[in-house]
């Protein structure tokens, strides 16, 4: 017997460097790998947001959303499932009349018509005073989504990609480059454009988390933005032993989207070694899929651990295993 009181247990808690579809996945495997979703922080990439139409519209914080909600469409992995697009469709009698040079009524991103209550719901509590941070929460609890979904930054930083469209080299927003130009033009540099600071819930779950895991997203254009706020970089690096990263590359290429080829045209390796020298001053540890494990110890000659297991969510169990994995590795 003791007379020592027995302290409440406060249960480990997660911070997730986010983007858009492959966090979203992970975070759902996550949710099913831990007790309590509650303690899960997961900090979202804002720099793809755009406005259009008006409408402050937040791609990757939306994926989440929609996502952990099971109302995503599965075949596109962005936008509501059983959407309907009369609003788009609608805005083609204004393409008409639309004076040269004007951008009103764009059509090249799809906006679907039950999607669009999100951007108008957003964008009104903004114009109303409220920070991205409390109008995220709100969307979240509207979603019933059960962990915390945190944007980076309360301001705006928006990410700028330098193309070479046959007009020669010039700058486009991400969006533009990414859906316009379906990300099919050469990218000779990609920069942050704004003053903006992490976001106080961003940086508290930072430091204080018990284990921080990076994404299988982007690490260019969906984890860079985050890295490029001021002081993210030496959080991540004081807190190394707690960091893992998950590499979004298996066998040289991105499940989705531009990121190999990013990587290359940038400079970077496209490949779990490009990753690993990309993360190796922010992670402790490497998460790689099955398909790379000849490559273990040149990820490990970068400075980290390696752990090999299946990384490709195609099914919820396997989400949950890589999630359950990802938290062994460094606890
Ligand atoms: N991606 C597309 O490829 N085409 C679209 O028209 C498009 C519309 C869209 C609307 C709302 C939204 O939340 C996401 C949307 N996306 C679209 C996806 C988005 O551009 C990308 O998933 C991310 O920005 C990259 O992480």
């Amino acid at each position: 017997m003791t007379d020592e009181p027995i302290q409440p247990t406060t249960p480990p808690t997660i911070a997730v460097i986010s983007g858009g579809v492959g966090a979203a996945r992970f975070l759902r495997g996550l949710i099913a790998a831990v007790d309590d979703p509650g303690t899960i922080t997961a900090i979202v990439n804002t720099g793809d947001d755009c406005t259009l139409h008006g409408l402050s519209i937040s791609p990757d914080l939306d994926t989440i959303v929609y996502t952990l909600a099971g109302a995503i469409d599965p075949e596109r992995g962005w936008g509501l499932v059983d959407e309907s697009w009369r609003a788009m469709d609608s805005l083609g009698r204004y393409e008409a009349v639309r004076p040269q040079g004007s951008s009103a009524a764009p059509r090249w991103f799809n906006l679907g018509d039950q999607d669009l209550a999100t951007h108008f719901y957003r964008t009104a509590r903004l114009a109303e005073g409220a920070t991205l941070t409390e109008v995220s929460d709100e969307i979240r609890r509207a979603w019933n989504v059960p962990i915390r979904l945190v944007p980076m930054s309360d301001d705006r930083l928006s990410t700028i990609v330098t193309v070479d469209e046959g007009a020669g080299a010039h700058e486009v927003s991400f969006q533009d480059y990414f859906v316009r130009l379906r990300h099919g033009v050469p990218v000779s540099s990609v920069r942050f454009d704004g003053r903006a600071a992490l976001s106080t819930a961003a940086h508290d779950a930072l430091e204080t988390a018990h284990t921080i895991v990076i994404a299988p997203s982007n690490p260019i254009v969906s984890i860079g933005p985050i890295r490029s706020l001021p002081g993210v970089d030496e959080v991540l690096a004081a807190r190394r032993e707690h960091t893992v990263g998950i590499s979004p590359i298996v066998g040289g290429a991105a499940l989705k989207g531009p990121a190999d080829r990013m990587l290359t045209e940038l400079g970077h390796e496209a490949s779990v070694v490009g990753v690993a020298r990309l993360y190796a001053p922010i992670a402790s540890v490497l998460v790689i899929d099955t398909v790379d494990a000849d490559l273990a110890d040149a990820v490990e000659s970068e400075g980290l651990r390696c752990t090999v297991t299946p990384t490709i969510m195609s099914t919820p169990a396997i989400a949950e295993s890589l999630a359950s994995t990802a938290l062994d590795t460094v606890a």
